[in-house]
């Protein structure tokens, strides 16, 4: 029986190696990361302390884009044979760049899980209903495109129902399953409509990519590095040109938190167009890319409401102005107002930890004060951090965005389907988990039971 983990990191591992073929400067990105991440630890033995250099080496989040929700409950399914579970609800309709998709991420939930692989995929439904992108004639012509096409076929389906039911699957039938799931995300060599795909890329780039042809396809895969800005240099000096900038918080002396990203610009990759005639044509389309993240740790609600006002500031102070100048005013900014060590974030209820007693603990028969501060500054707890497993709604869409041709039409008269999280799992017809909540949970847990250890000790 191979158990539901080894499927996960058999999936990461081919869905690699298929887009390595596919893709070949993700291969490049690869081979510079891995070289950032010995560097790392050879220069800092305490680099892996958000993750051991194993599980960071074999880390990746993917991203695919569906249709309909009758689309994303099988693809839920696929990752539900994965041990992967909905968490997280982004909307990315508004603001500048928008584009037409709610998203969740699908990845392991608990910490043992985790550690084996944390295999994620950002995935994203059109919302074909929203009318400030679709009137209603596109809506139903591009809903009745979607209803004949099918992403996955019934045989995987099976296989990842019976995956999920037994928590695994049997080596051959696990075999037939990875060959299939892996296939279902490759580049369909099926001919594009020339002018179905430019009447959505009219609109948004993204809605020709999910709704104008007649598969899915993983659109990146991101692999995890420890230093984000060594390396962005070190790929300019291989010759591939990054984006103008490093998502998420600015680089500074500080804890590393939640997520920081950034990405390139696929090259064009050659695609069979069908002509208005019927001809078929050779042609190319510019849609996937590359991207590479280095993670921090998890931020509680008050922690990330936080960070989402220094961010706020420093886009009051500097619009319109280059980036070079954002991202000193963003550092300058987190100096003076961001907790600058992790005890005062684990202090402050700022960031998710988990709680051992301390090894040091005063021994002269003093009582443990009632307070964290106090546990944590005389050394009765340690506070571990937690990694943040999960995306930031302002990088994805700056990613998006970053890697389309245009920024689309949108009828800004118009208001928007309303969408949230009840939905989504109403769609997907399984629950969409709370990060806040995931994160809680060994914090809450281990924080109680290093209290118990504290408290029989001092009986
Ligand atoms: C997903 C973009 C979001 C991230 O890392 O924030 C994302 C997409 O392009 O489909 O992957
Ligand atoms: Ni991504």
């Amino acid at each position: 029986m191979v158990p539901t983990w080894r499927l996960r990191a058999a999936f990461a591992r081919r869905l690699s190696e298929m887009y390595g073929t596919e893709v070949p400067a993700y291969t490049t990105l690869l081979e510079v990361t891995g070289q950032i991440n010995d560097e790392a630890v050879a220069r800092d033995p305490d680099a892996g302390r958000l993750g051991g250099i194993d599980r960071v080496t074999a880390e990746r989040h993917g991203a695919i884009r569906v249709g309909t929700p009758g689309e994303l409950r099988q693809a839920a399914q696929i990752f539900a044979a994965l041990g992967m579970r909905p968490v997280g609800f982004y909307d990315l309709r508004d603001g500048p760049g928008a584009v037409p998709v709610v998203s969740t991420a699908f990845r392991p939930t608990g910490t043992e899980e985790l550690d084996r692989n944390p295999f994620r995929v950002f995935t994203s439904l059109l919302t074909t209903a929203d009318r400030r992108f679709f009137d209603a004639g596109l809506e139903a012509r591009l809903d009745a495109f979607l209803a004949r096409r099918q992403l996955f076929p019934p045989e995987l389906l099976t296989l990842a129902e019976r995956a999920e039911e037994r928590a695994g699957l049997p080596e051959e039938q696990a075999e037939r399953f990875l060959t299939l799931a892996v296939a279902a995300l490759e580049l369909s060599p099926e001919p594009v409509d020339r002018a179905w795909y430019a009447e959505l890329e009219r609109i948004s780039a993204v809605a020709a990519d999910i709704g104008g042809v007649a598969a899915t396809h993983i659109n990146h895969l991101t692999p995890r590095v420890l230093d984000i800005d060594a390396l962005y240099r070190r790929m300019g000096e291989r010759g591939i040109t990054m984006i103008d900038r490093i998502q998420g918080p600015p680089r500074w002396d500080g804890p590393d938190v939640l997520l920081r990203q950034t990405s390139f610009r696929a090259l064009a990759e050659p695609r069979a167009f069908r002509e208005p005639d019927g001809s078929v044509t050779g042609g190319a389309l510019r849609v996937r890319f590359g991207e590479v993240e280095a993670r921090g740790i998890a931020l509680t609600r008050a922690g990330r409401a936080h960070y989402d006002a220094l961010m706020a500031e420093t886009d009051r102070q500097t619009a319109e102005r280059p980036d070079t100048v954002r991202q000193e005013t963003a550092r300058a900014l987190w100096e003076h107002r961001f907790p600058r060590t992790e005890h005062r974030l684990a202090a402050g209820q700022l960031a998710y930890f988990t709680f051992r007693p301390g090894t040091g603990r005063p021994a002269d028969g003093r009582r443990p004060p009632a307070d964290l501060a106090g546990l944590l500054a005389q050394g009765w707890l340690t506070a571990h951090p937690i990694v943040y497993e999960d995306f930031l709604p302002r990088s994805a869409a700056g990613i998006f965005r970053s890697n389309l041709t245009g920024d689309g039409t949108r009828a800004a008269d118009r208001t928007g389907t309303p969408f949230d999280a009840d939905r989504l799992a109403a769609a997907i017809g399984r629950p969409v988990l709370d990060p806040f909540a995931l994160y809680a949970d060994p914090h809450d847990r281990s924080l109680r039971q290093a209290l118990t250890t504290l408290r029989a000790d001092d009986a």
